[in-house]
């Protein structure tokens, strides 16, 4: 979505689960909008948060006007296989895009594309296939093409200036969760919320300050580490990435406090915006 938005708008690691929310991008020509929308990965839950973020997911898959499922060279078809017998009987448009094209390298990448694209279509037929690189800006292009011949026509849902539903806040507290799943191991990353207290701008900076909640004590101290140095780093990262978001100089302060099992909570998830419309 951030490649074909243009902008960094939602964050994105090498860990499973990143994406927790519903985010929109939104793309504004002359003559049409396009609006993504981002969504956590399909997964079978174990606990509240990740029902929730199973919402987020069918609730785009309700109003979408075509569906862009996102796959890529290595993951295994068979993993989603209820997901992609009900996507099959929907009468959405559905795009499968076959990402990281860009690590199927030397002789044999073109063979082993045809043979991935082969047995995806055999488990999903009624999906146009477009193989892409994100990274490389691969097909992106043509698959923007496509998409603006599948969309029917409609007035414009948002502001031709606006880029995304989410507010400055939103992206604070991502930005913050991003170097998190970047530089804590195991549970830790999932046991994590971050929440903006105070969002301050004047001419010339931003005032944030912000609160890493964990689920127990012992997390508390694995995010702050010895004599402070793991929050130290998360701080600074977050800050230079937040400084580039913003285009403007930021004072950052984060502090850590324990929410306990948060994620399992009706309410703590409500207060933190997991709740789908
Ligand atoms: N080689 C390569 N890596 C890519 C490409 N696109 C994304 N990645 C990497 O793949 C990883 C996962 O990217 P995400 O955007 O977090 O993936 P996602 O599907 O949104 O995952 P969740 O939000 O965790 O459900 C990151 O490390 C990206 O940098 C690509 O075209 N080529
Ligand atoms: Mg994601």
């Amino acid at each position: 979505m951030n490649q074909l938005v243009g902008e960094r708008i939602s964050i994105a690691t090498f860990k499973a689960q990143t994406t927790r929310h519903r985010i929109m991008g939104i793309v504004n020509t002359p003559e049409m909008q396009i609006v993504f929308s981002d969504t956590p990965g399909v997964l079978k839950p174990n606990y509240k948060l990740q029902e929730s973020m199973l919402a987020f997911s069918e609730s785009a898959l309700q109003d979408a006007d075509v569906l862009l499922y996102v796959t890529d060279v290595v993951e295994n078809p068979e993993k989603n296989m209820d997901f992609l017998e009900k996507v099959q009987k929907m009468d959405t448009p559905i795009i499968l895009l076959i990402n990281k094209i860009d690590e199927l390298a030397g002789d044999a990448s073109q063979a082993s594309l045809a043979a991935i694209v082969e047995r995806w279509h055999a488990l999903l037929p009624k999906a146009e296939i477009l193989p892409i690189s994100a990274k490389n800006k691969f097909g992106v292009d043509m698959l923007l093409k496509r998409i603006q011949e599948l969309l029917p026509e409609s007035p414009a849902y948002f502001d031709k200036d606006q880029l995304t539903d989410k507010p400055a806040r939103f992206f604070v507290s991502e930005i913050i969760r991003e170097k998190i799943l970047l530089y804590y191991d195991k549970e830790i990353p999932y046991s994590v919320e971050v929440a903006v207290e105070r969002f301050k701008e004047d001419d010339k900076h931003i005032h944030i300050n912000a609160i890493i909640y964990v689920e127990r004590d012992s997390q508390k101290g694995i995010i702050i580490g010895h004599q402070g140095v793991a929050l130290k780093k998360v701080s600074t990262e977050a800050r230079k990435s937040l400084e580039k978001f913003f285009a403007k100089p930021i004072f950052l302060e984060i502090f850590v406090k324990v929410d306990k099992d948060w994620r399992s909570s009706e309410k703590e998830l409500n207060h933190f915006g997991y709740n789908p419309e």
